[in-house]
This record gives structure tokens, sequence and C-alpha cells, in this order.
């Protein structure tokens, strides 16, 4: 067997492909995510996926995909178009500037979206192509937002890692983007997401309540199939490459060169991608009003700017490049002399080595973007300076300004006081040496090695905390477990609907079986006795299921229709009259104190549903209203289940393994039983085929491997196919009789494989 490996997903490659005559020529590049995994190559083999950089035609693909796996990396081919929708479209001209709290700067247009979509799928194509069992699967970025749960629909039981680069903005600005639910729900096909700070990890949890009225805690979120752990994490550097190149030729140079033509004036620097994120005009702005305001400066202090070119062809950033040569042009007009330039403007890409050098010579940093997710500059310029000391000025709004408590932090948009800040700097010589040894802690500890093995240790803990390894993935087509049913006369199936059968959707209503969950169920009703045990009522579930030759079981266990009957009978006794009585007073009472929320009524079962009140303010109720009914029921005979905004009581006698014990019973004869469910009412069923049933069995778990069940199947699509390969693969006997009951439809199988 292949040893497990990782799989990096990135919008580009860490190497580019650039035409070169009739061939391709690759060069490498060394970003930040390079630094941080490349000590995560000694844990596992990994693969990089991404874009190789160009279109590249049909017929040359397989020479460049051979060329780039001599990198370890792996292309994913997109066409021009697509690209540019993707890219330049979607992903900058709307998650950029949205998830920076820019609004006005979003261009949404369906046919980017589309683009965008497509260009994820084919990511996901990518992946599941190189995925074996056992891999691990780390996605980076908004621009593949929607490849986790593209993977999921692929069926890839592998741990999926997103790492988010960028913050995450308020729910108010996120929900105002068209597909706002669709990116959600992308993410969170992840088993593990990771942010910067917990900031936006608080956001994005209001955003999964507003937008989808799914709840979470702060370190998960629970779907009714699985948990995604949310995670902080702020990326780090790495600073012994950075220490190390300052000894180096380029930096030495930048250094004394920049040393010796300032000398004797005090040096600012700032250091950004030419981006309107990065706050560079206000930070001129601040810059100028220091001047005006602060005249014994004018010719002692000198600040250089470099801001490397960025998304030159789009709109707004050819606009920010004129704003900023503007007010470069405006300060250096106003306050230069024949001797003194106050702004040096460098508006070109500067090496590494350079921008060391330039770090070593300036005593105060001046980094403030308007938003920004982390900002390494902040980082490496703590690194740079390392011995020498320097202050950072640094935005309160950036991720960085959560980690670094010896930073001065400042808001952006106050000029007046990042100009004050700038003075208090200038006047305290040399920066406070405490504040400096803090910062210089935090980003010796928090390297880019450290950041990328501990997220892919917790990734690692998401994956071994779910049982993967003592839970088998359901196949078929394994001899022991095809062996299990192999002389089975009187075979019974139990199947849990919602999740199990058919994926979960946001409203409930829309749930309705398609053609392909009918097809399935019909056909293994040839074979077997087949029961659908699910918490929805009784008309939904004749509604959506009524006219097949199956057993129905609704309200959670409350009544059963068998095979081929149309008439419910009542399990229990059990009435909701008492219920009503205890309950019903306390229900009544969080109806009026939470608007929207209402009480529904239940054969034996209330229920209070919170879905169409405010949802923060609704789940907040639903934890009062939890404490009170937990005091209330103490050493009653009910049960209380939190349901998708919904709380509900009912009698214990109520639950489905109760209802599919009831069944066996009545079915003596039966030889095997398939079980397969995915929250916790279906942990019951799974119960009662442990402690009652003595033939052979196999319950199924779908979503993600659980302790209740032997198997696990990734998604209710993988349970279908398998239901559907019983019912093909399987062939009933039809000597065998019903089993007496009405309709039954037990038969032998034989395996015809
Ligand atoms: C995203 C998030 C998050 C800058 N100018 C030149 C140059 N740089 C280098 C810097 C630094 C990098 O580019 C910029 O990193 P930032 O973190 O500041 O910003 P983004 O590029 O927007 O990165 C950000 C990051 O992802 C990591 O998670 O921190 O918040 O937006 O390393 O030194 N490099 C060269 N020439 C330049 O002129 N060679």
């Amino acid at each position: 067997m292949p040893k497990p490996k990782l799989i990096v997903a990135s919008t580009r490659l860490p190497v580019t492909m650039t035409r070169r005559g009739d061939g391709w020529q690759v060069s490498e590049s060394a970003g930040g995510l390079v630094t941080a995994l490349r000590a995560v190559n000694e844990r596992a083999p990994f693969t990089w996926l991404g874009w190789p950089g160009a279109p590249v035609p049909a017929a040359e693909q397989a020479a460049v995909t051979k060329e780039l796996a001599r990198y370890g990396t792996s292309p994913v081919f997109v066409g021009k178009a697509d690209m540019d929708g993707f890219y330049q479209g979607f992903a900058n001209g709307v998650l950029w500037p949205l998830f920076h709290n820019m609004l006005d700067r979003c261009h949404f247009d369906r046919a980017s979206w589309h683009a965008f979509r497509r260009v994820n799928e084919a990511y996901a194509d990518a992946i599941a192509d190189l995925t074996a069992p056992g891999d691990m699967i780390w996605v980076h970025d908004y621009q593949l937002a929607l490849v986790p749960a593209l993977l999921r629909d692929r069926g890839l039981g592998c741990p999926v890692g997103f790492f988010l680069h960028i913050p995450f903005p308020s729910a108010e600005a996120f929900r105002t983007m068209p597909v706002a639910a669709e990116v959600l729900r992308g993410l969170l096909g992840a088993d593990l997401i990771g942010f910067h700070a917990y900031e936006y990890v608080s956001h994005f949890r209001m955003a999964c309540l507003r937008v989808l009225g799914v709840e979470s805690e702060p370190k998960q979120l629970r779907l009714q199939s699985r948990s995604i752990r949310l995670t902080v994490l702020p990326i780090g550097i790495d600073p012994q490459e950075v220490r190390a190149m300052t000894t180096q030729g380029e930096a030495l140079d930048e250094f004394s060169e920049v040393s010796r033509t300032y000398a004797g004036k005090r040096l600012i620097v700032g250091v950004d991608r030419l981006d309107y994120t990065k706050g560079i005009p206000q930070r001129l702005m601040a810059f100028e009003e220091l001047l005006r305001t602060r005249r014994q400066w004018r010719d002692k202090v000198v600040f250089v700017q470099v801001a490397a070119p960025s998304r030159t062809g789009v709109a707004d950033y050819q606009a920010l490049k004129r704003e900023v040569d503007e007010l470069v042009g405006r300060i250096n007009g106003r306050y230069g002399t024949s001797s003194h330039t106050p702004v040096v403007y460098i508006n070109r890409n500067v090496s590494r080595e350079r921008l060391t050098g330039l770090y070593r010579a300036a005593e105060i940093a001046l980094i403030t973007p308007l938003r920004d997710g982390m900002n390494l500059v902040a980082l490496e310029y703590v690194a740079a300076r390392d011995a020498l000391g320097g202050t950072l000025i640094l935005s309160e709004f950036t991720g960085a300004a959560h980690c670094l408590p010896g930073a001065r932090l400042v808001n952006p948009y106050n000029i007046e006081r990042v100009a004050g800040v700038l003075h208090e700097a200038l006047e305290s010589r040399g920066g406070d040496a405490e504040s400096f040894e803090h910062m210089l802690h935090f980003v010796h500890e928090n390297t880019s090695t450290r950041w990328a093995n501990m997220f892919l240790d917790r990734l690692e803990t998401v994956a071994s905390s779910d049982h993967v390894a003592e839970r088998a993935l359901l196949s078929l087509r394994q001899p022991d477990v095809a062996g299990r049913y192999a002389n089975a006369k009187h075979p019974v199936v139990f199947l849990d609907y919602d999740g199990t059968l058919r994926s979960y959707v946001i409203d409930p209503r829309e749930a309705v079986p398609d053609e392909r969950i009918l097809g399935a169920l019909r056909r293994l009703a040839e074979i077997a006795t087949v029961y659908v045990v699910s918490g929805r009522d009784r008309a939904t579930l004749e509604a959506w299921l009524g006219h097949l030759p199956i057993g129905l079981v609704c309200e959670h266990g409350l009544s059963i229709r068998e095979p081929g009957s149309c008439d419910w009978q009542r399990r229990t006794n059990a009435t909701g009259d008492t219920l009503r009585r205890l309950v019903g007073p306390v229900f009544e009472d969080f109806v009026k104190r939470t608007p929207g929320s209402s009480v529904e009524q239940k054969d034996a079962a209330l229920a209070w549903h919170y879905r169409a009140a405010d949802p923060e303010y609704g789940v907040f109720q639903a934890r009062e209203l939890l404490t009170r009914l937990e005091d209330l029921l103490k050493r009653k005979p009910y049960r209380v289940l939190r349901g998708n905004r919904v709380i509900e009581v009912r009698h214990e006698e109520v639950s489905k393994g109760f209802a599919i014990g009831d069944v066996l019973k009545q079915r003596p004869e039966t030889d095997f039983v398939f079980c397969a469910g995915d929250d916790t009412t279906d942990v019951d069923m799974m119960s009662t085929i442990a402690s009652s049933f003595d033939g052979p069995n196999i319950c199924v778990w779908v979503g993600r491997p659980d302790a209740s069940a032997e198997f696990w199947r990734e998604s209710a699509t993988a349970l279908l196919g398998d239901l559907e390969g019983l019912a093909r693969d399987l062939q009933p006997d039809r000597s065998a009789k019903p089993t007496g009951l009405a309709g039954g439809r037990a038969g032998r199988l034989t395996i015809v494989r």
C-alpha cells in the first residue's frame, strides 16, 4: 500500500511554467507558504496541486504534468476565459474586497461566479484523482472556498483542512453577497477550518448562523451529520532565514546605501503590495499630517514606501496607483527641498534580500492596512531588526495586531492619531526595548514551520477522534462483508431518511426524495424487507414514500406502517397530554419571550421551533430553555431532543430503537439486518441491533465514522451507491415465501457476482 500523503491545493503552484519557444520553462518561487511547507515534507510526502501559471493546450498537458511532477507538484489545467472569471472576476472582484470589508469595491456578476464554480470543480476533480485512502488534504485560501464541499460530494473520505489567509468579514457584510450561502456551504465541507485570529472565527460563526441557520461553539460547528473544528492559528515566517539574509550581499548593500544616503535622517519604512486594502493613501496622509503639524521633523524624517505592483490590469488598482502617485507628488512638492525628499516611493518589485536590508536600516515601520488577514511584513520587520530593536506602528485591523502586543496599534483611518503616534515614536528614540523583545519572541516561537505542523497535527487529531482508524469504510466487495448476507433468506433493511438517504438541505421541506432514491428503495424492496425510520411526521412520509412497497416509521418511532399496508399502528399508549401539562407552559412562556418562535403539538411530543426567530437570540433562548427542561424533567420518562433550530420533548418509549426492536420481534425469522443512520436518534437503532439481534448485520454511519456503527460511508450519495449495488448484485430467489406479514418481500439473496 502506498504511504499516506498530504495533498496541498492553492490557486498558484510554487512553480511557474512559462512558454519558451515550443517548450515550457519551470521557475520556482519562494512564497511564505513554500517556506512553511518545506519542513512538512519530513512528516509526510506531499504533492502540491494548483494552476501552473498559464493556459496549457490539451496536446501539451501530459508533458507539462510529467515535468511538474519532478517538483512534487501537479497541475490543474484551466482555460483562459474560466481563469479570468474565476480569478479576476469572482475571487478578486468579489471575495477579496468583501472579505476586507470593502463592499463598494465588489463587482458581482453571474458569469464570473459560474467560472469560479467551474474552476473549483476542476480543483476538486484533480484532488480526487490524486487521493488515496488515508491521505490528508489541505486547501488554501478564499479562491478555493468551494473545494471542501465539492470533495465531499465526490465521496472522498480523507480529512480535509482549509486555511483562510485573509480576514472573514462581519456577517452583515458577508450576507450582502448574492451567493453567500453557497460559499459558506463550500467551506463547511472541510473537517477543520483555520483562521489567523479569533475575530474572524467569530464573524464566520455568526455568518453560519445568520445565513444558514447553523449554530456553533467557538471551536466547533456541528452539522447534523458531522462536526467541523474551527481553529485560530496565526501564520508565521522563517525568522532564521530572515536573520541569515541580513548578513548577505544584497541586504548589506541596501543597508549601507540607504544608511549612507539618509545619514543623519530618521528613517520610516512601509512595504506592501500596491493594494487598496493596505491603506497606503491614508498612511501617506498621516505622514503629511506629521510634517504639517510638527515642523521639527520636516527636514529630518524620510519615509520609504515600497509598493510592489499587483493586479495591474484591474481598474481599481490603476486608480489606486494614480492616487498614490499624486499624494507622493503633493507631499514632496510641499515639504521637499533641494536637498531633502520626504517620501521615497518605490513602485516596483524589490528583492527579498533588499527588503531585508531596508528593514534593518529603518528604526520605525509604519504598517497600517485598512484590513489584513495577518500581515507578514510586520513579522519580517521584527525578525530583520533583531537585536537592533525598533518601533512597529501597526494597524489594529490586521491579524498580526492580535499577536504582537509590543506594537503601537493604530486605527489607520484616524489620520491625526497615526501622525501623533509617529511623532511619539520619533521622540522616543530607539523604541521600547521590552516591547520589541516581546515581538521578537513571538516571531521566533511562532514560525511558519510550526504553524504548518500545528495545522496538520490538528487535522490528524480530527481524523483520529472520528475513529477513522477503528471504523471501516463500507465496501460490499469485501468477502467478509458480502459473506454476512450471502445466505440470508429474510433480510431486513432499516434506513434513516434525512442525512442518510438524502443529504441535508437547509430547508427541510426541500428534502423531497429524487428519482434515484425512489428507484433504489423500490429495487431493494424486491429482495428485502425495507423500513424508512424517520423523525418526520406521518403525512410527509406518506406523501414522499407512501407509494413504495416499504415500511415506514414516523416521529422517531411513534407509529409504524408495515410494507404494503396503508394503516399506521401506534406503538405506545404514551400520549402528549401529560407532556403538554408539564412542558406546555414553559414552551408558551418562551414563545412570548422569543418573537418568531412557535410551539408544535405532535401526537406524543411537543416541539419549540425557533427557525423564524432572530438567529442569535434564538440560540441564546434555546440554551436557557434546555436548562429549564433539564430541571423540569429530572427523573421523568421524557427525552429532550435538540434538532435543527427546534427543541423537542417526547416520551422515552418513543424511540427509533424501540420501534425497530418491535419490528424484529415480529419478524423472528430475520437472519440479516442492514441499518444506516447519521444522527443521535439513529444511535438507538444501532444499540437495539447490538443488544437484541444475534444474527449477522451491517450497521453504517453516514458522513463520518462513529462509535455506534461498525462501518461508515462518506455521504448519502455514497450510501445510495451501496443500496443500488445491493439491489443490482443480489437476486431474490422468488421461490422463498413472504414472511407472513402484510406485504413482506423478504427473499433469498444470492450473490451473482
Ligand atoms: C495574504 C494575506 C496574510 C512585498 N513587497 C515585495 C515583497 N513583498 C512580500 C512581503 C511579504 C509578502 O510579500 C506580503 O505578505 P502580506 O502578509 O503582507 O500580504 P498578502 O500578500 O496580502 O498575503 C495576508 C498572508 O496572506 C499570509 O497568510 O498575512 O494578510 O492578505 O512576505 O515581504 N516581496 C518581494 N518584493 C516586493 O517588492 N520579493
